[in-house]
């Protein structure tokens, strides 16, 4: 296949697109240079061949549906692969593979998967292009879905390409929907709307730094540039580099009296990061600017401070769940120029999903394409159906092209937990706050596949996520101390604690800026806390509770620290840190002993006392 006339001379990157051209036989290669023609040639395209549903342009202008394959709508981390030469590299959260034989096997399903098909080139920058945080990548995909995509999530075209200049690193991204529209002996097969194949690779090769993706076209399995990228590839570029590529919003906090504070925040997938990314403070006085939703890469800067950018260019959200009540920046941001992904049609032209409005519409189409009604059976959005949209329309974004990032005050770790733990709670020092994120464990959601509610340990939220063996990762966490000068405080949170009836005890969403609230006057000095096993809590009155319809018992109850209950959950720690074996630091082992000491000792625990 020619590549003349190619927009780059960057040898390695032509020498690459030709390579897997020719593993793969497209019958055309297209370089993709971002522009806004090039997006509506390949939107009418997909009109034109029923992967997209143009919304009605007067309800949501700009916008269109998506509707995957029914077996194509979320991660499959049973296909993800971690391919380092050493299987202890990988550690016990990853499924392993040989690197040499995994790239055998991937040759093989990649040879000709796109006959019939053109093959995009698709150069993107995760973070500013030429910021000191940011990192290059190529993708190439035989989805158009997926390079519109990836024109709103990451900033993709001519001005990355430019960047690449050679000798410059960069990381290389094959997908392929594996769906060849000519077979071997060159008979062809029609399309369908949504093409992928029920056998998948989401495959990574830590140590060369290559990603391999085949079978689907969904989201992060997709994207590369998101989970691939930014956080498997990009976790072990921060091992060795001395850095930090973490699953964590990031937020602009400023107090009333004008002072500002910056949060990094993990909560695994589908625990509301995109909500409280876009909070909508009730305490008066307060702001609250997003600066990303789910993906932070921090470095020790210069000035002594760890220092974030969120790498990503739009929010790949969770549309689910977001509502005018839950949610209404995100509403606004998606008035238009949207994709929409699995959520339902209405008989206007519009989209609908549960949770977006209290009643829902007497007749909807749902995601699969079947009339829907409230008597329906299931729901009519998939529970993962998503939107895609650029992060510049979102009314609260702030600092996304800030270069060199900003400091971090305050990290905090949370997860989905009926019991146990309390509504916020500080670390004493910078290992415990290790510890509490190594803690994380949460109730599983419809993101990737599983059982739904069954609750899971997942540290740092990064298990799905980190691109080595997780020992290693709380080992480098602890070796931050050593890098950093002004560490950010840690904090543990809990939104969706719950009474003994199954009720909330907490309203969160716009309500959480209070917890916010306690922790930027901690930052600052001026809350009062009390000492627990478990972390540092407000004094009784510290927490700003006016106004909220929140009964003092189930305030208590918020902050109850149960001796048995933790005693258990103490239990169930040490049983999944021994799957880590040997490698688990001793610190943080030495933090769950304390733990147990602190839970079970007449006096609280109290060592410092
Ligand atoms: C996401 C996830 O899509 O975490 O952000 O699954
Ligand atoms: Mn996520």
């Amino acid at each position: 296949m020619s590549l003349s006339g190619t927009p780059t001379s960057n040898t390695s990157v032509l020498r690459w697109v030709r390579e897997t051209a020719a593993l793969t036989e497209p019958d055309e290669v297209v370089w993709c240079d971002g522009s806004q023609a090039e997006h509506d040639r390949l939107t009418a395209q997909m009109v034109a061949t029923g992967t997209l549903i143009p919304l009605n342009p007067e309800r949501r202008p700009g916008s269109f549906l998506a509707r995957s394959a029914p077996g194509d709508v979320a991660r499959v981390e049973s296909r993800t692969f971690i391919a380092s030469r050493r299987q202890a590299d990988a550690g016990p959260t990853n499924n392993w593979r040989e690197p040499e034989a995994l790239r055998e096997e991937l040759n093989g399903v990649f040879a000709g998967c796109m006959r019939g098909r053109t093959m995009y080139v698709v150069p993107f920058s995760m973070g500013p292009v030429g910021g000191p945080i940011s990192q290059l990548g190529v993708q190439v995909t035989d989805s158009p879905y997926v390079v519109v995509s990836m024109r709103t999530m990451t900033r993709m075209g001519a001005q990355a390409l430019a960047a690449l200049t050679e000798g410059t690193p960069w990381v290389p991204a094959v997908h392929s929907v594996g769906f060849p529209l000519v077979d071997t002996i060159g008979r062809a097969r029609a399309d369908v709307p949504w093409p992928c194949n029920d056998l998948k690779y989401i495959a990574h090769f830590p140590e060369s730094r290559e990603i391999w993706s085949y079978g689907s076209g969904y989201g992060g399995n997709a994207l590369l540039g998101k989970k691939c990228f930014a956080l498997r590839i990009a976790s072990v570029m921060a091992r060795d580099e001395g850095w930090l590529a973490e699953h964590m919003l990031v937020l602009k906090v400023t107090s009333p009296q004008q002072r500002v504070f910056h949060l990094a925040a993990a909560f695994p997938s589908a625990c509301g990061k995109t909500n409280l990314a876009m909070l909508r403070p009730t305490l008066p006085g307060w702001r609250v600017e997003t600066i990303g939703d789910d993906i932070a890469w921090m470095r020790p800067a210069p000035d002594g401070t760890l220092r974030a950018i969120n790498p990503e260019a739009g929010f790949f959200g969770v549309a689910p769940g977001t509502g005018w009540s839950t949610n209404p920046t995100a509403m606004e941001m998606l008035r238009e120029n949207v994709i929409f992904t699995n959520v339902a049609l209405t008989d206007d032209g519009d989209v609908w999903w549960e949770g977006m409005t209290d009643e829902p519409p007497a007749h909807l189409v749902d995601w699969q394409g079947r009339d829907w009604t409230p008597d329906s059976p299931g729901p009519a959005a998939h529970p993962n159906a998503r939107f895609t949209v650029s992060a510049a329309q979102c009314p609260t974004i702030t600092d996304l092209d800030e270069p060199a990032g900003v400091p971090i005050d305050a990290i905090l770790f949370g997860g989905r937990r009926r019991t146990n733990v309390p509504l916020v709670a500080q670390a004493g020092d910078w290992g415990q706050g290790v510890f509490m994120g190594a803690a994380i464990s949460s109730e599983q959601t419809a993101t990737a596949e599983g059982t739904v509610g069954q609750l899971r340990h997942d540290p740092f939220a990064m298990t799905p996520f980190a691109g080595y063996d997780m020992a290693d990762y709380f080992a480098h966490w602890l070796s931050l101390r050593e890098e950093v000068q002004h560490l950010p405080q840690v904090f543990s949170v809990n939104w969706f604690r719950r009474g003994d009836d199954g009720r909330f005890l907490w309203p969160g969403f716009g309500e959480n800026c209070r917890v916010i609230d306690w922790i930027c006057r901690r930052l600052a000095g001026q809350a009062e806390a009390l000492r627990t096993p478990v972390g540092d809590v407000p004094v009784p009155g510290a927490l700003d509770v006016e106004g909220l319809d929140v009964s003092p018992a189930d305030l208590a109850e918020l902050f109850t620290v149960d001796t048995a209950s933790w005693l258990a959950e103490v239990d169930a720690l040490e049983e999944y840190f021994a799957r880590f074996g040997e490698k688990f630091p001793a610190e943080l082992r030495g933090h769950l002993d304390l733990l147990r000491y602190r839970l079970t000792a007449p006096t609280g625990g109290d060592l410092d006392a």
